[in-house]
């Protein structure tokens, strides 16, 4: 039975204030018959559900989670419920109302944001400490204390150590609580490392799912991953090239779309080379270059043939700030060795890469490549911002060190509107308000993050390569981990991890070892498609009731002070003091949290100031804050205001500053890569070459399997969730819903049209959703986004529609996640979509609302 066809109505607050309504709309009418007899029930109308804002305490805060963004919410309350938000309107720094400046814009919340409420109050809350009692995967909980949920929990990590070793235990804490200086989630600076690491038993995950391909590269390139400028540089820009970016959607900076429609004013072209028409190219009239997926390195490369060919580069920038670009930048130590130059122009391997060569792979046409090559190398500034999405395939780093070796060969990097951009971090700031030391980052093994089921499946026959296992000194160098517990804290992992199938097989490895031989622990403050499988749910209070500071997301420049804007829902707590009472039952509470004692459990505000001021002196001594912590208490946002834009790397082109490379220069030729004797002894496994180089990926529209799936399926990020947070929201639902898009030639040849169900598989899985048929994707390829919330029905075909189920978790040698390379095949259905969550978990707040 669903949840939609149970026999009566679930109690739920909205279900309740709709009734309310019903009843006094109900009483509105009948007044309106008899004029001034029922003014009383029509007052009682206009005023119970909306408050006015007098009654009201208005609260400043931010919004959360790993977005794109981090936007002003402020929660207007009643007593200690949150009736309405709203956002940044010019006046909470302290300015008029509507004040709105390129150098001080507002920071507006998106939809998401908007509709937070819904979250926050939603039936998938989770409000107490849950323990499974069905099997694993079947969302069977009943409510438990507390202390029995803290004492069998650690009790079971301690028989797991002490049986199975120091790697048992596998951290899968990720960003769902990023971008908070106190209450962290982050795979190194987060709460659970530190905790894991000091407990003495603790595999991390070291790669991560948005960008490895692209931090190997910035970090290959340049040495960092602050390559970012602010936004507010796009402004400058006469040319931007959105390669595989769709700012409309997928923020990457909380005023993207606000600059960029500063340039078009300006007179900016824009272009996007994506398989897909997006709404930024419509927003923007870009010329749009469809691609096919995965092909990008090829035309780039086929573009930098056709620059060099034209002498079209910025000699003067070669010569002097990189390394290998050409044979005249060669270092000393490699003379002979193959030159980036060499490569392209088919002096070392025979094959020149010329835009002829490169269109019958990425199926862009010669001239195409061509008018683009010229655009880019011929119009400065230009911003060839180069997304995360291409790289987030099979040798997605090549596609990133080829984006770099364009904007270097055309002297685009340091500049005022041109564009360094990989990772694109950008403005630089203070993270950390909790301690960070010695025990932040211990681990005893640590894995490619999404090879945790293959380990778990073949354990102990894999080797180190499979794994992705970093190098260690000592004796656990090489040390296969025997997993027997995982802990999810501000992660959905398990539904957002590659290859989900691949996932349940090894939950059902795990669940043959016998009760209590393994633990599955989710801490989230909803209950998640992950926390289904967990074995404990333990119920994190958000950060609108707890104590903290919101960062900007990569881009932006300011802080903004999260109060505890209401006391914790039902029984929540938040990570730190879960983590902390455990430390306690395990014997090393005060190491874990210095500042607190044992009463942290109940009373964490004092603890929480005290970190936090801590944090602002620190600010303050760093950044020139100027303002006291009361201040920015009671103001609740410090924006910064930069001398100038903020564009990377300025000082190594303008002063002469070094890169962060062994050779201080832009490393087209890597120095590192070229030194590393045996590849089997990094965490990488897989020959890298020095240079960046078109490599066919192990699944695209140019690989034989396509007579078997004959669509490659890409998975973008959705402008209605961040990942699968919100899946739950029914206002956000209502904009959009997860359908796959196609191309109408291909449904007109599969007899598919607008609305209708369709099934896509690949020998790793199969999904249904309703499909959406449109020119604006191109032929060959379909669109489905990730996040989506999976829920299998007994034949194991995922009929939420989550991509991960047709993922494949192969390793690409830098350790990017392959979600973009992926085959498939698409018929028409007669299976139904399950949009909402038909599987009813007993954990959802409602069961228990009711049921007390
Ligand atoms: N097919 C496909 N799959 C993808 C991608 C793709 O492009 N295609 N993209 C990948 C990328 S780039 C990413 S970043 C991942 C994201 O993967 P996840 O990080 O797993 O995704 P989220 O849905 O953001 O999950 C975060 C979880 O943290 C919880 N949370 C939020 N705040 C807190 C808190 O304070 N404490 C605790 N304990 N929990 C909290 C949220 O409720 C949510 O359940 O998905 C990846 N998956
Ligand atoms: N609304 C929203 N915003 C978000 C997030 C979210 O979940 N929701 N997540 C945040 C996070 S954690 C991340 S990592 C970033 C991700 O940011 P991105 O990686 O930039 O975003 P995606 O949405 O995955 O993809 C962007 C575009 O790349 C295209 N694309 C896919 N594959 C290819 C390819 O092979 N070649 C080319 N040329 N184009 C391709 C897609 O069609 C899409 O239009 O977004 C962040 N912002
Ligand atoms: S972009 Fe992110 S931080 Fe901003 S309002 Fe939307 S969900 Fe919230
Ligand atoms: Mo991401």
């Amino acid at each position: 039975m669903t949840i939609h066809d149970r026999p009566e109505a679930v109690d739920t607050p909205q279900s309740q204030s709709r009734r309310a309504f019903l009843k006094t709309t109900a009483a509105t009418a009948t007044a309106g018959l008899v004029l001034g007899a029922g003014a009383e029930e029509a007052k009682a109308f206009a005023y119970e559900p909306y408050p006015t804002d007098d009654e009201l305490e208005t609260v400043v805060t931010s919004c959360a989670h790993n977005c794109g963004s981090r936007h002003m919410l402020v929660a207007h309350k009643k007593g200690d419920v949150i009736v309405r938000l709203s956002t940044d309107n010019g006046a909470y720094q302290g300015d008029a109302y509507g004040t709105d400046t390129e150098e001080k814009p507002q920071l507006r919340a998106c939809l998401r944001g908007r509709s937070y409420r819904l979250r926050l109050y939603s039936p998938e809350r989770l409000l107490y400490p849950m323990k499974r009692v069905g099997k694993r995967g079947e969302g069977k909980f009943k409510r438990v204390s507390w202390d029995q949920a803290l004492t069998e929990i650690s009790q079971r990590m301690v028989h797991l150590k002490d049986t199975y070793g120091p790697t048992a235990i596998v951290d899968q804490s990720y960003a769902g609580a990023s971008y908070g200086v106190l209450h962290k989630s982050d795979q190194i600076e987060g709460l659970l490392g530190r905790f894991l690491g000091l407990f003495g038993c603790r595999t991390s995950s070291w790669s991560v799912p948005s960008y490895q391909g692209t931090t190997f590269s910035s970090r290959t390139t340049f040495g960092t991953i602050e390559d970012g400028n602010e936004d507010d540089a796009f402004a400058h820009s006469k040319l931007i090239i959105m390669w595989g970016w769709n700012p409309a959607y997928t923020f990457h900076g909380g005023n993207t779309f606000y600059y960029m429609r500063m340039a078009k004013q300006r007179g900016c072209k824009f272009v996007l080379v994506d398989p897909q028409y997006t709404d930024s190219a419509s927003a923007y009239d870009a010329w749009w270059i469809p691609i096919r997926p995965n092909t990008d390195a090829a035309m780039m490369a086929g573009m930098a043939y056709h620059i060099w060919d034209n002498g079209w580069h910025d000699q003067d920038f070669i010569n002097r700030f990189t390394q290998g670009m050409d044979p005249g930048t060669m270092p000393a130590w490699a003379q002979g060795q193959e030159s980036f130059q060499d490569y392209i122009s088919g002096r070392s391997d025979g094959v020149p890469k010329t835009p002829e060569w490169a269109a019958e792979i990425c199926g862009v046409s010669a001239d195409d490549i061509k008018k683009l090559a010229e655009m880019y190398a011929t119009t400065k500034p230009a911003a060839l911002k180069a997304s995360w999405a291409p790289g987030r395939n099979a040798y997605g780093e090549q596609y990133n060190r080829m984006a770099a070796a364009l904007q270097a060969m055309t002297g685009n990097i340091g500049v005022l509107g041109g564009c360094a951009e990989g990772v694109g971090k950008a403005w630089h700031a203070e993270a950390v308000a909790y301690p960070y030391d010695e025990f932040s980052n211990v681990w005893y093994a640590s894995i490619k993050s999404d090879r945790w089921a293959h380990i778990v499946l073949n354990y102990p026959n894999v080797s180190r390569e499979e794994a992705g296992l970093w190098p260690r000194n000592d004796h656990l160098d090489g040390v296969i981990p025997n997993i027997r517990g995982i802990f999810w804290q501000g992660s959905d992992w398990f539904n957002q991890l590659t290859n989900i199938n691949k996932e349940i097989a090894a939950i059902r490895k795990l669940d043959s070892y016998g009760e209590g031989e393994s633990l599955l622990v989710c801490m989230d403050s909803t209950i998640t498609p992950t926390g289904i499988w967990a074995d404990y749910l333990l119920p994190i209070a958000t950060h609108f009731e707890r104590h903290d500071v919101a960062l900007p997301w990569y881009k932006g420049h300011y802080y903004i002070h999260r109060p505890k804007a209401i006391e914790p829902m039902g029984e929540s707590k938040s990570d730190f003091q879960v983590f902390t009472e455990l430390a306690y039952r395990l014997g090393f509470g005060p190491a874990y949290n210095p500042k607190a004692n044992r009463d942290y459990f109940n009373n964490p505000d004092w603890v929480d100031e005290a970190y936090l001021v801590d944090w602002w002196h620190n600010v303050q001594s760093h950044q020139g804050v100027t303002w006291s912590w009361e201040e920015f208490k009671k103001r609740g946002v410090y924006k910064f205001v930069l001398p100038e834009p903020h564009v990377a790397f300025r000082d190594q082109i303008e002063h002469g500053v070094p890169f962060n490379t062994p050779s201080g220069r832009i490393e087209i030729f890597s120095t590192t890569l070229a030194q590393t004797p045996d590849w089997t002894r990094t965490q990488y496994g897989y020959h890298i070459p020095a240079i960046p180089k078109w490599i066919e990926p192990w699944e695209s529209l140019n690989h034989p399997l396509t007579e078997k799936f004959p669509f490659h399926m890409i998975s973008p990020h959705p402008r209605w969730r961040t990942h699968s947070i919100f899946n739950n929201i029914p206002w956000l639902r209502e904009t959009f819903s997860q359908e796959t898009t196609m191309n109408a030639s291909d449904a007109r040849k599969l007899g598919i049209q607008t609305g209708d169900i369709i099934e896509a598989w690949n020998d790793r899985g199969k999904v249904v959703t309703p499909v959406y048929v449109t020119e604006r994707c191109m032929p060959g390829v379909v669109v489905l986004h990730e996040g989506a919330w999976m829920d299998l029905d007994e034949n194991g075909v995922d009929r939420a529609g989550n991509p991960d189920f047709l993922t494949d978790d192969n390793p690409s040698p830098a350790g990017a996640f392959a979600y973009n390379t992926v085959l498939c095949n698409i018929r028409k259905s007669d299976m139904s979509h399950r949009p909402g969550w038909d599987q009813l978990s007993t954990a959802r707040s409602h069961v228990f609302r009711r049921d007390l």
